[in-house]
């Protein structure tokens, strides 16, 4: 008799009919044959085996460099259940449309399975996946990402208890090109891309479109978010997860290097994009990072930024679209230093000084996160780390403060609702455009975004100790253009903020969007910035707030009655305290 598992690779297999099956078991062995296939197929080279050991370089093809929204398809019934925020497409409709491309898809070359947990081996907030692709940079990067092979294995045994998610890189034409998921068969399938957040099944796929549906008929929360401890002095670690965009620094503040270390605030990592929470015994959230590894986005990164992922990048780190230097190095813009002579760009074509940039934007690093120095010791903890603050954010070069207190919970989910951000290069598309992205949630909310909002409220009235809620922006910009903030390792000052509110230390002045800190509350000692810049980074306007939440309520409307009354109510309700402050500031 087979298995779930065995029947359901039978049948992937009678459909794209491969040469040959591998079913892989994460031995370090596996991962140098998958780099082996990499290295031959041409499109992969070992970096510098002394400076770099284990390193790799993947050159994706050109058309292939980021995720493709609008290529993106959550498949439920109605159109209604994915809302208006997904692409939909009906399930027996995109069975047959994307069926006709995995059709064969995998003729000539081998599938490999492989079941990977996300989440820690022994946690019972883990969730076992298994992907069947025929690529073999998903194979090994795979194995950076999840706990893959063997473990996972072991831990399904015979149950039927896994996301099914068939990969194939198809012609890599992006007009052949689908990523669709199946909330209700909680299945994915993925034609035509070899990249990130559109092969690697178990991050964005699963972790998050699919898993949202299933916390929502669970009761806990997949959210796109990273998870840190912020030490204080005596060694208390407090634990606090943040949402940003895609590409608008998650990674850096969860590795950042406290500029305020000698007064006893150090930053600990958990995890840098993707956190899953439930409510524990205690009656706080607790929140696991399903992922093993950081996908994270080189150009920028470098010693300054983010010395702790620096320092982790050298060894057993598969790179993706970076430059490569005549020493066989990785390199990228912000790495730190000019561009050396002899530099490849990304495509593999000598570089020169105004050819453009050398790495792609959305160049990637894959890197097994316990080479990172600040992770935390706790990060596998079985039982998830008690989160104290959620806090949203994203890139505002006007408008938001560069932190706020939300009222309660209900008010907090409504900050969230009502996140903006500017584009970036995570996704293809124009970059810097402002868009509105919900708990940074609008790429990855495998069901309506209203219903899901319905359900953080939920959540709330169900959390004896819920996180107290903020909003950060490091992006706001003077009149000059130029950022108000240092940001990076001085974004401790504002966790030490936030860490004093939860604690009841700091002060803050009420304004109609929320609580802003006032200027002495802010730890800012050894950091030169001018009185008039802090008083620009903490302003409230307004006339500015008021043609947001004006903004807001269309976004919202969109929802029509899928949108619960408490966020519509608190939507009205800014207005409300919006132009009361206009009548009497005027
Ligand atoms: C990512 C993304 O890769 O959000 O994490 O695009
Ligand atoms: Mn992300």
């Amino acid at each position: 008799m087979s298995t779930p598992l065995e029947k359901w690779v039978d049948e992937s297999a009678r459909v794209t009919k491969p040469d040959q099956i591998v079913w892989c078991d994460g031995s370090e062995a596996e991962y140098q044959r998958m780099v082996g296939e990499m290295l031959r197929a041409g499109d992969s080279f070992a970096l510098n085996e002394t400076t770099f050991p284990n390193c790799h370089l993947h050159r994706s093809s050109p058309n292939d460099v980021a995720r493709t929204e609008h290529l993106t398809f959550i498949c439920s019934p109605t159109k209604d259940e994915a809302g208006p925020t997904n692409n939909w497409m009906d399930p027996e409709g995109a069975k047959h449309r994307v069926g006709e491309l995995l059709d064969g898809a995998m003729r000539g070359r081998t599938m490999y399975v492989v079941p990977y947990i996300m989440g820690p081996a022994s946690s019972p907030l883990s969730k076992i996946g298994v992907e069947a692709t025929d690529s073999p940079y998903v194979v090994a990067s795979m194995r950076i990402m999840s706990r893959m092979g063997k473990v996972a294995t072991e831990r399904l045994g015979a149950s039927s208890d896994f996301v099914p998610g068939l990969h194939s890189l198809g012609d890599l034409d992006p007009l052949r090109r689908y990523i669709v998921h199946f909330p209700q068969e909680k299945l994915i399938w993925s034609v035509g891309s070899g990249y990130g957040g559109n092969a690697l099944l178990g991050k964005k796929c699963f972790a998050l479109r699919i898993a949202s549906v299933i916390a929502r008929e669970q009761g806990w929360m997949a959210e796109h978010m990273l998870i840190l401890g912020l030490e204080s002095p005596g060694g208390k670690v407090t634990y606090m997860g943040a949402a940003f965009p895609s590409a608008c620094g998650k990674t850096n503040l969860a590795m950042m290097v406290s500029t305020l270390e000698n007064q006893g605030y150090r930053v600990w990592t958990v995890g840098d994009d993707i956190a899953w929470m439930k409510i524990a015994d205690d009656g706080y959230l607790h929140a696991i990072n399903p992922e093993a590894g950081f996908f994270g986005v080189a150009p920028g990164t470098g010693f300054k930024t983010n010395p702790n992922v620096m320092g982790a990048l050298t060894k057993n780190t598969l790179f993706t679209n970076t430059a490569m230097t005549a020493a066989r190095e990785p390199w990228w813009e912000g790495i730190g230093d000019a561009p050396p002579a002899g530099l490849i760009n990304w495509k593999g074509e000598k570089w020169a000084p105004g050819s453009g940039n050398a790495a792609h934007a959305n160049a990637r690093y894959t890197v097994p996160a316990a080479q990172t120095p600040s992770l935390s010791k706790h990060w596998q903890d079985p039982e998830g780390l008690p989160i104290s603050a959620l806090i949203f954010g994203g890139r505002r070069a006007h408008l938001a403060p560069l932190v706020y207190e939300s009222n309660d919970w209900q008010h907090g989910v409504f900050v969230g609702a009502m996140m903006a951000s500017e584009t970036t290069a995570a996704a293809t598309g124009a970059v810097g455009v402002c868009r509105r992205d919900p708990m940074a949630m609008l790429p990855f909310c495998g069901y309506n975004m209203a219903d899901y909002f319905g359900h953080w409220l939920e959540m709330g009235a169900k959390l004896k100790k819920p996180p107290k809620i903020f909003h950060v922006n490091w992006f706001r910009k003077g009149a000059d253009g130029k950022f108000l903030w240092p940001g990076y390792g001085e974004n401790v000052r504002v966790l030490k903020w936030i860490l004093d509110r939860i604690e009841g230390r700091a002060a803050a002045t009420e304004t109609p969007i929320g609580s802003v800190p006032t200027p002495s509350s802010l730890t800012l000692d050894g950091l030169a910035i001018s009185p008039d810049a802090l008083k620009q980074l903490l302003s409230v306007d307004s006339g500015d707030w008021l043609a947001e939440d004006q903004a807001v309520g269309e976004f919202f409307a969109k929802f029509g009655s899928h949108i619960p009354t408490a966020i519509v109510q608190e939507q009205k309700a800014l207005a409300d305290r919006l132009s009361r402050s206009t009548v009497a500031t005027k």
